[in-house]
């Protein structure tokens, strides 16, 4: 054993992606088979790819002279625009290793388009033009199933209107909202019905930002305006979907839904959710820019408001695409029903058959695991990724036990194994869960029973 383990390279202490070389430390957490989804630069620009239709049917619907559009940024951004530009608190969640890529502790893969705000917002005075979109990959360590991958893309859009009353520094104008008022009005939104909204202002709204940076006149006018411009792009891209493929809505009209939600770097905060196949989903989360991000982005005198859309989760539904891996597969069968760009279901390839295989260790005591930490679900999650590849379909927890007199944690999880586009052999399978069993020992440090 000890031979073994000095046979080992020693851990690099660089990484390099897409050219550019990055110091590495103890933050790094870039798995190998990570750096040629970077290398791809995104699927949104991939000709034919339906997440490049998706993609150009909804910029279509913002005027091309209001909205710079930036679709090719790169997908290495510092922590702090993905997380301190955006008002993320320190302890939240989304900063930790667990649920992040670092490339190193100050730099780490974007893991939403909003990382680019600050920097885009601060383009504004040079662009002219009052709003943004920029379509991207992004990456986030995460669960495995028929919706979840570790690479997906965003559309980000901003919009900002005129406060008025710069000279002064009093922007209580209520020429404002109306003004606002005035271009909502003018949005007609064919075939949509709105069904339980949240009141504008469920979330509690930060009070010193209400008193001293925006009335809540002016808040609602621009909510308002966000809302009525997001329910027009889905009324096209799901109208246009209902008609060309019969799935969707049984009404007549789509049905959707304002959820109050929350966001470090919007206040209030929305998400849209769309009745779709029998079942409300979420496509989106937006809301009113906090004010002080415009004004460290040198945008002060304006106020406005942000959404980040899923272009899988648009495109899946859609096109009835079933399973995020298609996105990425390189079959024939899948290209070749979207050369055209016409909307029209997808034809699933027969199905082929699953394998399930289970899985059960001791969670370690922290001092324990070769990391010396906690054990994060998200890890097992990536050491599959890296032995399973897209062969792997869904992984759930099935059984839990605390042993009564150890007090020790054992864990089961249920593998699906399945190809997009062949069928598996038996050997193949128990050769992928001989590796992965194998990986979760030596990476892990984990205890198989
Ligand atoms: C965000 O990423 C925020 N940056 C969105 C935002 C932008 C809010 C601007 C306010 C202003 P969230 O993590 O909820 O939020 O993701 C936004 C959308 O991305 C979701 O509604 C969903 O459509 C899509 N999405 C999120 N996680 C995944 C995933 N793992 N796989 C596929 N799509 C996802
Ligand atoms: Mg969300």
């Amino acid at each position: 054993a000890a031979s073994r383990h000095y046979s080992q390279a020693r851990p690099a202490n660089s990484l390099t992606l897409n050219n550019i070389t990055y110091p590495t430390d103890s933050h790094t957490n870039i798995p190998a088979n990570l750096p040629a989804y970077l290398a791809q630069g995104g699927l949104h620009l991939k000709p034919s790819h339906p997440l490049s239709t998706t993609r150009q049917t909804i910029e279509s619907l913002f005027p091309a002279s209001q909205y710079e559009v930036y679709n090719s940024l790169p997908p290495v951004v510092t922590v702090a625009e993905n997380f301190d530009s955006l008002c993320f608190p320190a302890d939240h969640p989304g900063r930790s290793r667990s649920d992040t890529y670092y490339v190193n502790r100050d730099t780490v893969l974007r893991t939403h388009t909003s990382a680019h705000q600050a920097e885009k917002f601060r383009a504004m005075s040079g662009t002219q033009k009052p709003g943004y979109l920029i379509s991207a990959d992004v990456y986030r360590r995460d669960a495995i199933d028929r919706s979840h991958y570790p690479v997906f893309h965003q559309m980000e859009g901003a919009r900002v209107f005129p406060r008025g009353g710069a000279a002064s520094g009093n922007y209580g104008d209520s020429g404002v909202a109306a003004e606002i008022m005035r271009e909502v009005e003018a949005m007609e939104v064919p075939n949509l019905q709105v069904v339980e909204s949240c009141a504008l202002h469920e979330e509690p709204v930060n009070p010193v930002q209400l008193a001293e940076q925006h009335t809540p006149e002016q808040a609602e006018a621009v909510a308002k305006h966000l809302q009525r411009q997001l329910e027009l792009v889905v009324s096209r891209v799901f109208g246009e979907a209902a008609a060309a493929t019969g799935a969707g809505a049984a009404q007549e009209k789509l049905q959707v839904r304002w959820i109050s939600g929350y966001f470090p770097f919007t206040s209030p905060s929305y998400e849209l959710e769309v009745f779709w196949n029998n079942e409300w989903l979420e496509v989106l989360g937006c809301g009113v820019i906090r004010q002080d991000l415009l004004n460290r982005a040198g945008q002060g005198d304006k106020i406005g408001w942000a959404f980040g859309l899923g272009l899988e989760r648009i495109a899946m539904l859609m096109y009835g695409i079933p399973d995020i891996r298609l996105f990425w597969s390189q079959d024939e069968r899948f290209a070749r029903q979207f050369r055209d760009g016409v909307v029209r279901r997808f034809e699933p390839f027969s199905r082929h058959p699953a394998c399930y295989k289970d899985v059960t260790f001791w969670v370690p005591a922290a001092a324990a695991t070769t990391a010396g930490e906690e054990f994060h679900e998200n890890d097992f999650m990536e050491v599959l990724r890296g032995t399973g590849g897209d062969l792997v379909e869904d992984v759930k927890l099935i059984d839990k036990f605390i042993h009564p007199t150890t007090g020790r944690t054992s864990l089961c999880y249920r593998i699906t194994y399945r190809s997009l586009e062949r069928t598996l052999t038996n050997p193949e399978v128990d050769s992928l869960q001989d590796s992965f069993r194998a990986a979760l020992q030596n990476k892990l440090g984990l205890e198989l029973r």
